[in-house]
């Protein structure tokens, strides 16, 4: 019987670099936030309610990928491989690989947002009580060390939800070099992307009628209250999500309402009305584009696979 999940014992972002990006953010022209820190425990669990909204696809067309190809990816993995997931969240769409899989060695779910992976770690552990499961808290943007268990196994690489898509496109190059280098030489990466698409049905997935996604946006501010003690009004604020066609992205803001000013971190913010925190961006590639940066940052695509309208797809890529 392998062990148990292993805790982890510290959470995956220092509070002084939040502070620190925090105020570089907030005090930069124009005011930005990093999109990884939406993802505290809130805001992990708004995610899950994301997933579930009728606007938002994307969860429900690349499960429809996957379910259809399990046994096509399931064929490809090298037996006794351990299975990093960047970005793990609920592990929902890894269940549909581990069905199908039956042979992996171990499941190494990445994830930034610390208490809500050892929660679906422990859960997964439960439901797979001979998998080896090593959660590992980290910010797959910076460089990271795979536990033991995991680098003595052939690993191959599960980076699903099209996250790839809130990095710029050169931090996403940088990604896939550095999961080639992690994964090793002849791994196999399966990755989520996005597709671009109607502009209504692109900004209907951002703008849902039950306000989620506005939510999920605010908890940011939120976060910064909570952890660095600033008092944000949160009714001071409007979501804003758009689709920028000339960038091929989603973009998400927060618009104040008035003028007004805020202190973080001992820093005096200053909000004219209708100044945006720039918050998250979420861009669409197309099969050829995403295919052709896969290339550039050493990766040969093996299959690509869509959803029947086409607004998903799903690849396979091998390093080397
Ligand atoms: N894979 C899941 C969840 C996608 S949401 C799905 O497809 O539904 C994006 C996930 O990536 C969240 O769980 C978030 O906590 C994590 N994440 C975002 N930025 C991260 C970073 N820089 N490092 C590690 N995890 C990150
Ligand atoms: C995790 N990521 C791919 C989501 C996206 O669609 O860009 C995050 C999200 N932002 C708003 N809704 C969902």
């Amino acid at each position: 019987m392998p062990a148990p999940v292993r805790r982890l014992d510290a959470a995956s972002t220092p509070i002084s670099a939040f502070a620190a990006d925090v105020v570089a953010g907030l005090t930069a022209t124009p005011k930005h936030l990093p999109p990884k820190y939406f993802y505290d425990h809130a805001g992990s669990a708004l995610f899950e309610r994301i997933t579930q909204l009728p606007e938002y696809y994307p969860t429900r067309c690349e499960i429809d990928i996957l379910q259809r190809r399990a046994a096509d990816i399931a064929a490809l993995l090298p037996p006794g491989a351990a299975l990093i997931e960047f970005g793990s969240g609920s592990s929902s769409k890894t269940r549909i690989l581990l069905a199908a899989a039956k042979n992996l060695g171990a499941y190494a779910p990445v994830d930034i947002s610390a208490q809500f992976l050892q929660q679906q770690a422990d859960a997964l552990h439960r439901e797979y009580p001979k998998l080896v499961v090593r959660p590992v808290a980290a910010d797959f943007s910076q460089p990271f060390v795979l536990p033991d268990a995991v680098q003595i196994m052939p690993r191959s690489g599960f980076f699903p939800g099209s996250t790839i898509g809130n990095f710029e496109p050169h931090e996403a190059a940088a990604f896939l070099r550095n999961a080639g280098r992690i994964l090793g030489r002849g791994s196999l990466l399966i990755i989520g992307v996005d597709l671009v698409k109607d502009t209504q049905v692109l900004q209907k997935a951002y703008n849902d009628a039950q306000g989620v996604t506005a939510a999920f946006n605010l908890n940011l501010l939120a976060r910064i209250n909570r952890e660095l003690g600033a008092k944000f009004n949160l009714d001071g604020f409007e979501h804003h999500a758009f689709f920028n066609r000339e960038r091929s992205r989603i973009e998400m803001h927060l618009a104040a309402i008035k003028r007004h000013r805020v202190r973080v971190c001992g820093e005096c913010i200053d909000f004219r009305a209708g100044e945006t925190i720039h918050t998250e961006n979420s861009y669409k590639y197309s099969v050829e584009s995403f295919g052709a940066m896969a290339r550039g940052a050493g990766w040969k695509p093996l299959e690509v696979w869509t959803d029947a309208r086409s607004y998903f797809s799903v690849h396979v890529l091998t390093f080397g």
